[in-house]
């Protein structure tokens, strides 16, 4: 079936020379990875192509191969078009004159009179063949980026390569696979077949590099259920290939910034866990943010860091406060607590594993943490046929009162337990 598809989108890019290639807002290694991987491809293969993405590359990406080329809007250059129809009117010269600070263009008609009428400005989208959207499960996802540029997508058939269990097809060729890590290996297996049929070498050790930090990253580092025998197999031959791992681990896992590990610290004394309904979870609100000095972005990971550091808990989240909404992420340990699903019934997406979704912040963010922990609290409940009331236990500073193994509950069903001996040894700070 792949096969079919390969041909549909190798076609579809061979007719295209103008080609725009998009990955979600907020975007991570696996967006700007497969999204600079096909650029890097593309462009060998002579195509004039666009990378944009909604937000500025997060610091710790600025070393991905290609990165400066990346822009944060739909256009493809910076030049300011004033477009005279000269259909009415036909044109005889125009001339810049310049005065002073201001620069007139000066449009003489051969015959007749020009009016405003006739000039535009035409802003926004350039002209595509094509659009190619990475690792994104909706086009909402794309953030304003999309908003701004709506019509685009009608006039512009779109390629859709994505492994998020949410996909929504949006594509005229949609290669979405759910069971893949990451869209970078999806990404990976196209380009080993386009090699195969054009007989050329297409990945690089750049492309290497970027493809392999998709993989690295969605799987967290080979910890996350995720991790595959195929997204092993796939990272074996881009290291093969000549992928720089060492590089790769040293800008996103081995170097954390000071404000991020403030922000680490700030959300660590915050960490709540309720072991009757095998949950735990942690809030950042602005202030804590502003604290720290952090961007939003530097929370990125944590989530990850409790969910391999907190044995027993079923449903691992994080509750952050954003400008205007609040965003709750979401991991489980297990395929029975589906938190894509959760986050579906809440208006997000995701897979079983890991997902998230967001929410309007009108109402103040206590009250918002309240409802979304009693939301996965009564989830829980009806997993687990759970009655009764909730036993929580706060963790008012888990570095100063760590909790300690508990022995199993009286219905054998295993209780949490984060055990830490040293001082702030918990998740691994
Ligand atoms: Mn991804």
């Amino acid at each position: 079936m792949s096969a079919q598809v390969y041909e549909q989108i190798t076609n579809l890019i061979e007719k295209s020379q103008k080609i725009l290639i998009l990955t979600h807002a907020r975007a991570d290694c696996d967006g700007l990875g497969s999204a600079l991987s096909a650029y890097l491809v593309l462009k060998e293969m002579g195509k004039d192509v666009t990378v944009s993405t909604n937000d500025p590359a997060p610091e710790n990406l600025m070393f991905l191969p290609s990165i400066n080329i990346v822009r944060n809007s739909v256009s493809d250059s910076n030049k300011f078009v004033i477009s005279v129809d000269a259909s009415r009117v036909k044109l005889d010269k125009i001339e810049v004159d310049e005065q002073g600070d201001k620069v007139n263009i000066v449009i003489t008609p051969a015959d007749g009179i020009l009016t405003q009428a006739d000039v535009t400005f035409p802003t926004g989208a350039d002209k595509y063949d094509l659009i190619m959207v990475l690792d994104t499960g909706n086009l909402e996802h794309l953030g304003p980026l999309y908003d701004k540029n709506v019509e685009l997508f009608y006039e512009t058939p779109v390629i859709n390569i994505d492994h998020h269990a949410s996909n929504t097809e949006f594509g005229q060729i949609n290669l979405v696979d759910v069971t893949a890590s990451s869209a970078t290996e999806i990404l990976f297996e196209y380009l080993e077949w386009l090699e195969n049929k054009k007989k050329k070498k297409m990945i690089t050790e750049d492309v290497a590099t970027l493809l392999l930090g998709g993989i690295i990253t969605d799987t967290g580092s080979f910890q996350h259920a995720n991790t595959s025998p195929r997204a092993l197999d796939t990272s074996a031959k881009l290291l093969d290939l000549g992928a720089r791992q060492q590089e790769i681990i040293k800008h996103i896992f081995k170097t954390k910034k000071l404000s991020t590990l403030k922000l680490w610290g700030i959300i660590l004394s915050k960490v709540q866990v309720d072991p009757v309904h095998r949950m735990v979870w942690s809030t950042i609100s602005k202030d804590d943010l502003q604290e720290a000095d952090a961007d939003p972005s530097e929370t990125e990971g944590i989530i990850d860091d409790l969910l391999t550091n907190a044995p027993g808990a079923e449903i691992i989240f994080l509750i952050k406060q954003n400008p205007d909404l609040v965003s709750i992420s979401m991991r489980s340990t297990n395929n029975q607590a589906d938190v894509g699903k959760f986050s579906a019934d809440n208006g997000g997406g995701g897979h079983i594993r890991a997902a998230g979704f967001k929410v309007k912040d009108g109402r103040g963010f206590e009250e918002i943490v309240n409802e979304v922990v009693g939301k996965v609290r009564q989830y829980q409940a009806e997993r687990l046929n759970i009655h009764g009331q909730p036993i929580v236990e706060p963790i008012v500073n888990p570095i100063e009162n760590p909790i300690v193994e508990k022995p199993q509950s009286a219905n054998n069903r295993p209780t949490i337990g984060i055990s830490t001996g040293r001082k702030g040894d918990l998740f691994g700070l």
